[in-house]
């Protein structure tokens, strides 16, 4: 049986306006998922060296000369934070410290793409020299695969008013998804005299996992035609877990609604599909497109377990599309139905 309505969708363009003011996301809630994730970033763990001997800092991959340096004695800086602080060490051009943090356990949002990575320290160098240390974290994947970077650092010396200290430096940046592991890099320059003078101490990265942007929708439309023999409506609400971001498509973390139902009368006959959410789908700029499945029909060709979808675009149309594809409301910007936000 044919449902020339429903099988055109070029007459429902032209016969039918629905609309709706859509829909921005709801505020996002933030927690942070701990503290430091750095091991030994402090350098108070273990000794620190007094003289021009190397004393690698427990908790990290050392190169070059890189030691734990006791605040005070000759050539340090007199007081800082603890006993110890971090430097490139004696006769090494550029030292290196690395570490690598397993963030596997913040998987989901950082899949979802709400979790947010802060670096901090503290940084400096000796007098006017120009000695500095950067602090680097490097986004990799379960692949070894580096996603992204970014940086705190260097102070330069003008920074430093040409002191001996180390002053403080932080950074967030948003966690790529994918990713499972920080490596935590830093690295000390010599550019004066035969010590390495770049300084670090307070090593510092956390994890902030921002709870998924939660939104309700609700959504509804009448139609009526009366010289079509045509009157449908439907009406529902929908919940979504996700991460609608300004910079491109994230995925929906969740969907929860009740079952709705498309009925329809058309010429005298009662027709209804009644469509849940499968909780799949997708965010893109100003897009929610949602996946369901047919639950009961008594339209022909629209059976039980057949996929749809609903597509919700700024500023405002509404697609959806049911029965294989075959059924499908376009909803131009114009009234006689509505989204809404809730
Ligand atoms: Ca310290
Ligand atoms: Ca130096």
């Amino acid at each position: 049986m044919q449902l020339p309505l429903f099988s055109q969708k070029r007459s429902w363009q032209a016969f039918l306006g629905i609309a709706g003011a859509l829909l921005v996301a709801s505020a996002a809630g933030a927690s942070s998922t701990g503290g430091n994730l750095v091991r030994n970033g402090n350098a108070e763990e273990g000794a620190g060296a007094t003289d021009n001997e190397v004393i690698a800092p427990p908790g990290w991959v050392t190169t070059g000369a890189f030691t734990a340096l006791k605040y005070g004695v000759s050539g340090a800086p007199t007081a800082g934070q603890g006993a110890n602080l971090l430097a490139g060490g004696p006769g090494a051009l550029v030292s290196t410290a690395t570490q690598t943090v397993d963030v596997s356990a913040s998987a989901r949002a950082i899949d979802a793409g709400t979790a947010r990575a802060t670096l901090s320290a503290l940084l400096g160098g000796w007098e006017s020299q120009g000695d500095d240390a950067t602090v680097e974290a490097f986004f990799v994947d379960s692949s070894d695969v580096v996603l992204g970077r970014f940086a705190i650092g260097p102070v330069s010396a003008a920074d430093r008013g040409n002191r001996t200290t180390l002053l403080a430096r932080s950074k967030t940046q948003s966690v790529p998804p994918e990713t499972r592991r920080i490596r935590v890099l830093i690295t000390a320059e010599r550019s004066s005299g035969n010590y390495n003078d770049g300084y670090a101490d307070d090593v510092a990265l956390t994890l902030t996992a921002g709870a998924p942007t939660r939104a309700h929708y609700r959504f509804g439309f009448r139609i009526f035609d009366r010289e079509l023999g045509l009157s449908a409506g439907s009406s529902g609400s929908f919940t979504t877990e996700g991460q609608p971001d300004a910079g491109g498509e994230t995925k929906v973390v969740s969907v929860a609604a009740k079952p709705f139902t498309v009925a329809w009368r058309y010429r005298g006959r009662a027709y209804h599909v009644k469509l849940r959410f499968t909780g799949k789908g997708l965010y893109s700029t100003g897009f929610v497109g949602l996946a369901l499945s047919i639950r009961s029909s008594n339209v022909p060709n629209c059976k039980k377990g057949s996929a749809g979808s609903v597509s919700l675009l700024r500023p405002g149309d509404v697609i959806l599309r049911m029965c294989r594809g075959k059924t499908e409301f376009l909803a131009p910007a114009r009234a006689s139905s509505w989204i809404k936000l809730s």
